[in-house]
């Protein structure tokens, strides 16, 4: 595909003011009649030809302000539609269009889902219902009236408000929706099907009365209340935290069990995965609860944030998602608990966005050029998107961040705008040039920042030098230009070695924040009798790597006594990790202890445990938990052996285990819901099955046959998915007939529910041994599974693929050639599905020789292959590039 650039954007020619949707809906003969209001743009090229865009369409007939076209005025393609030499005036074009849902493997446009039609628009899916602008800067008055069998599709939901609806006939019947709200095509949406509902009233803060309701499969609306409770909240939080109330007199949710993505922000109707919808104690675990929560206001804010201010180009999807993000962030961070929150974030970041930003698919926020739109949904935009606007109000204050955003919204109302128009609003309500800060969106890669500390104790101060190196980034989506300082918020200060807070003074720190804003920078503390430990990117102030030798002492010092939560918890992180790396990079032989590192970290764990695990169960479950395996790999950097990280962690799980055994064998018990008490998916409750289940890890790691028994027991006897399934997890990490009996007895009591079967393809998609590929293989043609199914892929594969790396990386390549033909095979059915598959093979460079090879051979095997999809094709031209 041809590469589309942020420099070459022009206004359309043509303007759509008004869509009239008809659409009768039929399995395999859909018609639509799609009639636009169009006038040219006086910011376009006047006497243009109108060209619309169209991908799999049947043209059954067109016609101009009512007549039908000359012969060659009108010329169609594969790619849409061309009006030569439309009217230099306002028109009218109509179009009938057909389509065939049942058809439509990809998941884009209308589509059947268990028989239930919808829509996905978002980025380039309206084009697959009707020839249109569908770029997000054209923004029309929708209007749509649907049709359908009564039978079939008893319920019909559009955007906006609900207008009539009646007989269509002896068995048909029809709803006409009104959204009196501009948006661009990608927002547009319409169900029709067998739905069951469940719903409530919420009245904003200006007064309106809105129906809220939330459409699932018939039979499981008992599984859909949190998710409705979940929108009442994320409301009321919009109202209080950013003065944005609800637009419209409904708001609609609708399940489908076939998404590609998450959820869908659609004006008025968002369309959810069932997966981030559905919940019952005994379906869902507390990190679904977590996620329906977050996925549902997520897309709620979207309604301020991506549908009144929307995007002028898809260069600026960081405008509305980065935004966004930091948005449920938020509500999450309101409705739970703040620092938890944020290490999961954090955790997630390093996770996925930290390997991308390194690795050959790295592009910037805000990415400079593009093939396929639908390959930049990316941990970069979401995250360090959100990440960016964190640091704007830190930078700022939350008062003038919070006037920021209110100009924002005023300002660009109804419009698309830029992120430019998002940093302006900020520049003018703070007084502040934010030239500089705006480089986060334009740089690739993560930052450095090194950092040494000087005790001067014959003057008292404490002098920190901070030095920020940034990677030079050279993919196609990125300028590649010499990188420029970045705006770097550190947020920091003083702990004393024997405890508290120094209490020293520096010019250079404001409100707890240092900002570096050159290559280097300097921040001398005064009046600093003794030398202290620095406490430096508390809350994780920036996304950036830390280069600070810190040595065992004082990050145990931070363990223990500093005040910022995340810090401490970070301090813990940094023990595991300098232990995991050392020994990763020195083969890291199995039967190694886990070194005198080891020891302390131990030790320092069990006096943190004593004395504030009861208090914080979710907090310590974090502090327990070592970093991962792309943590580790991330930190090595090069030629990396998954298969030493997987010995080193191994190794350090079985020494924490032993030393701490009999505390957490006794904060299990005490943790203990009373049996007879409900259960309840709040985040103390939460947290407390954590840190039980944490501990059952950390006990199995060290004997794996007390870990066997609790796990077996647990596994039958739990009353909720979380424990269930967190044995079943321990249990898939212990090779014998306990875990296969246990695997069949959970499939033989899920058998029936698609998504709880998906965690048990994941889990055994993520056990680390030799027979797994065969596994996998197996299951993919177990009854359950689907490749049609974007859930069951990414549950099986995807989980093999991201959450494996020993087997992945195998070093035969079977884990790569698995991966490699599942994207092809599904290919030609789901060409996003396949192409984010893919990117699994992103830090195929960072992997020792032997596999690297291995993984090159691969990905040269899919681009040799003939007929890839536009998707596929970018991805393994860019991974190999
Ligand atoms: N539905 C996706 C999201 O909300 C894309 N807009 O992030
Ligand atoms: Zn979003």
């Amino acid at each position: 595909p041809p590469v589309i650039r942020l420099a070459d954007y022009r206004p359309s020619d043509y303007l759509i003011d008004r869509v009239d949707l008809d659409v009768r809906l039929h399995p395999t003969e859909t018609r639509i009649t799609a009639t636009l209001a169009l006038r040219p743009n006086p910011a376009g090229e006047a006497g243009a030809p109108l060209v619309l865009d169209g991908d799999d369409l049947t043209l059954l007939a067109v016609a101009l302000d009512g007549q039908p076209t000359a012969p060659g005025a009108i010329e169609t393609g594969p790619r849409g539609l061309t009006l030569h030499q439309p009217p230099g005036r306002p028109f009218v074009l109509s179009l009938e269009t057909q389509v065939n849902p049942s058809a439509n493997t990809k998941l884009m446009g209308l589509y059947r889902s268990n028989g239930v039609y919808c829509t996905q628009c978002e980025a380039d899916g309206f084009r697959r219902i009707t020839y249109f602008l569908d770029r997000p800067d054209v923004l029309a008055v929708y209007t749509t009236r649907i049709e359908a069998d009564r039978t079939e599709a008893p319920v019909l939901l559009g955007n906006g408000n609900p207008v009539e609806s009646g007989a269509a006939g002896a068995d048909r019947h029809y709803a006409v929706w009104h959204d009196p709200h501009p948006k661009p095509a990608y927002l547009f949406a319409l169900v029709g099907g067998r739905l069951g509902r469940i719903g409530s009233s919420f009245t904003t803060m200006e007064g309106r009365a809105v129906e809220v309701a939330v459409y699932v499969e018939p039979g499981k609306e008992d599984r859909a209340p949190y998710a409705l409770d979940a929108v009442r909240r994320a409301m009321a939080w919009d109202e209080r935290a950013f003065g944005r109330a609800y637009d419209l007199d409904v708001f609609n949710v609708v399940a489908v069990s076939d998404f590609n993505m998450g959820a869908m922000e659609n004006k008025g109707l968002n369309i959810f995965n069932d997966k981030y919808v559905l919940a019952s104690p005994d379906t869902a675990t507390d990190t679904d609860y977590a996620n329906i929560e977050a996925i549902i206001a997520h897309e709620y804010f979207h309604n301020w944030s991506g549908n009144r201010v929307t995007c002028r180009d898809w260069f600026q999807l960081c405008l509305k998602e980065g935004l966004t993000v930091f948005r449920d962030q938020e509500f999450s961070s309101d409705e739970r608990s703040r620092p938890v929150h944020r290490i999961a974030e954090v955790r997630t970041l390093r996770a996925r966005q930290f390997p991308e930003d390194a690795g050959p698919l790295a592009h910037p926020v805000r990415p400079q050029a593009y093939r396929e739109i639908n390959n930049f949904y990316t941990a970069t935009v979401y995250e360090k998107g959100a990440e960016i606007v964190r640091m704007l109000r830190t930078l700022l204050g939350p008062e003038t961040f919070r006037a920021g955003m209110d100009l924002f919204f005023a300002r660009c109302d109804g419009t698309a705008a830029t992120v430019e128009d998002f940093l302006a609003a900020f520049a003018q309500v703070s007084g502040r040039d934010l030239t500089a800060f705006a480089r986060w969106y334009a740089q690739a890669g993560t930052p450095v920042v090194s950092v040494s500390g000087r005790h001067d104790p014959l003057a008292r101060t404490y002098t920190l030098d901070f030095h920020q190196s940034l990677p030079v980034v050279a993919t196609e989506a990125s300028a590649g230009a010499e990188p420029q300082p970045l705006v770097i918020p550190v947020a920091l200060g003083l702990v004393a070695p024997g405890g508290g807070a120094v209490a020293a003074r520096s010019e250079q720190v404001r409100d707890g924040v240092f900002v570096l804003e050159q290559e280097s920078g300097r921040v001398v503390y005064t009046d600093v009798a003794e030398a202290p430990v620095p406490s430096l990117f508390r809350g994780f102030s920036a996304p950036v790597k830390l280069a600070h030798a810190l040595d065992a002492g004082q990050r145990l010092t931070l363990l223990a006594r500093d005040s910022d939560p995340f810090n401490r918890w970070q301090a813990a992180q940094g023990l595991a990790l300098d232990v995991l790396t050392a020994r990763a990079r020195a083969g890291a032989p199995l039967e190694d202890e886990a070194g005198a590192d080891g020891a302390a970290l131990a030790e320092a764990l069990g006096s943190f445990l004593d004395a504030e695990a009861v208090a914080d169960p979710a907090f310590a479950a974090l502090v327990l938990t070592i970093p991962g395996d792309q943590e580790v790999a991330q930190e090595i950097g090069a030629n990396v052996d998954p298969d030493a990280i997987h010995r080193a962690r191994r190794t350090l799980r079985r020494h924490l285990g032993r030393a701490l055994a009999p505390r957490l064998v006794a904060l299990r018990e005490r943790l203990a819901d009373p049996t007879e008490a409900p259960f309840s998916p709040d985040a103390a409750s939460a947290g407390r099955r954590a840190l039980r289940n944490a501990a059952l890890d950390l006990v199995a790691a060290a004997d794996p046959e007390t870990g066997t028994r609790l796990a077996e027991a647990q596994c039958a006897g739990a009353t909720n998915m979380t424990d269930r399934l967190a044995a079943l997890a321990t249990l898939a990490l212990l090779p014998g007939e306990a875990r296969e009996r246990a695997l069949q007895a959970f499939a033989q009591t899920y058998r029936a529910e698609p998504l709880v079967l998906d965690k048990w393809f994941s889990l055994q998609a993520m056990i680390p041994e030799a027979g797994t590929v065969e596994r996998v293989r197996g299951l993919m043609r177990h009854e359950g599974f689907s490749l049609g199914n974007p859930n069951r892929v990414r549950s099986l594969v995807g989980s093999f693929s991201l959450n494996n790396p020993t087997q992945f990386h195998r070093e035969d390549g079977a884990g790569y050639d698995l991966v490699a033909e599942t994207v092809l095979a599904l290919d030609a059915r789901n060409p996003q599905v396949a192409a984010r598959l893919l990117t699994a093979f992103s830090t195929w460079r960072m992997v020792e020789a032997k596999r690297r090879a291995r993984a090159e051979a691969a990905l040269r095997a899919i681009a040799a292959s003939p007929g890839l999809s536009p998707d596929v094709g970018d991805i393994v031209g860019r991974s190999l590039a």
